[in-house]
């Protein structure tokens, strides 16, 4: 089914408490200034942030049946629930409403985990995520403020964050997060080697 934005945005926010429709709304907008901040694209990057929570709120057994039923990864299901409804939103994206831009499809699936070689796309939704203005942690203001000029490294900031509180839980760590922070330490240490030639 294609819903037109406005559509779209009314049947997300039914799936979903107050709280959490407010957070996505702040995503929306985090997402479009950081998407023109660092040269995304600001539609893309909003309708992700639209869908990238749509079924945080369904039961974790429907989350738990979307992955084993499509071939997402199985891996997924041996970690933490919260990983689920990143990749079970993708696919409720693609086959309910529609979506089919690969790009806002994997900025959806990877909003929580991260993945290697993130796009930009991925990666202003991922810390819109991490930063949008109801957000309030330890450290948030820190990633707000490296925000203003360079995506990377409050990105990597926010990863550090929740692989710590990880550590700290003795919960283990989903290896794409460990890819992603990785791979934001590398491309952070080939920009500085490219800035000092
Ligand atoms: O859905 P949100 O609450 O808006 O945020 P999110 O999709 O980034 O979910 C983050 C939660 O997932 C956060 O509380 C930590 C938890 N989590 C559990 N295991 C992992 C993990 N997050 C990452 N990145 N990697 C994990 O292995
Ligand atoms: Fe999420
Ligand atoms: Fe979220």
């Amino acid at each position: 089914m294609k819903l037109n934005r406005e559509q779209l945005i009314a049947s997300v926010k039914e799936q979903m408490p107050e709280k959490r429709w407010l957070h996505t709304l702040g995503v929306m907008e985090t997402s479009i200034q950081l998407a023109e901040r660092f040269g995304s694209d600001p539609v893309k990057a909003e309708l992700a942030a639209i869908l990238h929570d749509v079924c945080k709120y369904w039961r974790v057994d429907e989350q738990a049946r979307i992955i084993r039923e499509n071939s997402l990864p199985q891996d997924l299901l041996d970690y933490d629930k919260e990983l689920w409804h990143a990749h079970a939103g993708a696919w409720v994206a693609r086959t309910e409403y529609g979506v089919d831009d690969e790009e806002v499809l994997d900025a959806i699936r990877y909003h929580t985990s991260g993945r290697e070689r993130m796009t930009l796309l991925d990666k202003v939704v991922c810390l819109a995520d991490y930063m949008e203005p109801g957000r309030d942690y330890p450290g948030v203001h820190m990633i707000r403020e490296i925000a203003e000029h360079n995506l990377e490294r409050a990105l990597l900031a926010g990863f550090d964050g929740t692989i710590r509180l990880l550590l700290d839980r003795g919960k283990r760590i989903y290896p794409l997060t460990v890819l992603a922070r990785n791979g934001l330490v590398v491309e952070l240490n080939e920009l500085m080697e490219t800035n000092e030639q």
